[in-house]
């Protein structure tokens, strides 16, 4: 029920430091989305399947090097090419659950001391996000989590820059969860935000473009 015609899904994306536990929460968000009957699916970015995430994947397992600022453009690239299916999920009524987002592209790149409006700018006419999760938590948390892989930019110092610049990236519009809290706690959170985003969307609200 509840079901208008024409009523829209929601860009819901989930951001955060590795080790923040997005990924665990996002999976637990659809599956409970799901029981509940609402149309979803998660997505993740970078989309490591495509030809452009081969790329990609084989830069972070520093098994080819790259330029920063081409590298850049790769992520970025990666979410160009998804543009156009996400926009048709979103319309035929689909809610998608995103596991990093522009966001990501943003705070990783300028990490490296590119400036943040150059960072910025490839990103520009993306479909928005309806809501923004942070899953918050210090660095020195994170790394204390373990599981730190091999990939390039698991490491400490440089996940205090990222912070840094998702503190700055982040606006009023956000939501913050506190990613210490219990796993249980942080879900429940996370299914009350969602639905009140996903019934809001239903009811009319036009979808838009990056930057708002
Ligand atoms: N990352 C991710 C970026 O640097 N730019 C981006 O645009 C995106 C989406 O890639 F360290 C970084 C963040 C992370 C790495 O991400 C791989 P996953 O979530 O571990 O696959």
């Amino acid at each position: 029920s509840g079901h208008g015609e024409g009523s829209r899904g929601s860009l819901i994306v989930l951001e955060g430091l590795d080790r923040s536990g997005k990924t665990s929460q996002s999976s637990r968000l659809v599956s409970f989305l799901e029981g509940r009957g609402v149309p979803v699916e998660t997505w993740h970015f970078p989309d490591r399947r495509t030809s452009i995430g081969g790329m990609i994947s084989s830069y972070l397992a520093n098994n080819a090097q790259l330029d920063d600022r081409a590298i850049h453009l790769l992520f970025s690239a990666n979410r160009w090419e998804k543009r156009s299916l996400m926009e048709a999920k979103l319309k035929s009524g689909t809610s998608l659950i995103v596991d990093r987002y522009s966001y990501s592209g943003v705070a990783f790149s300028a990490a490296k001391g590119l400036a943040i409006e150059w960072c910025k700018a490839p990103e520009e006419g993306l479909i928005a996000p309806d809501m923004v999760v942070y899953l918050d938590i210090l660095p020195e948390r994170a790394a204390e989590r373990g599981g730190y892989g091999n990939e390039r930019y698991e490491q400490l110092e440089f996940q205090r820059k990222v912070s840094d610049n998702y503190h700055d990236l982040s606006d009023s519009t956000w939501k913050i969860i506190d990613a210490c809290l219990p796993e249980e706690d942080i879900q429940t959170q996370l299914r009350s935000l969602a639905l009140e985003c996903i019934t809001g969307c239903r009811s009319g609200k036009p979808l838009s473009t990056l930057w708002l």
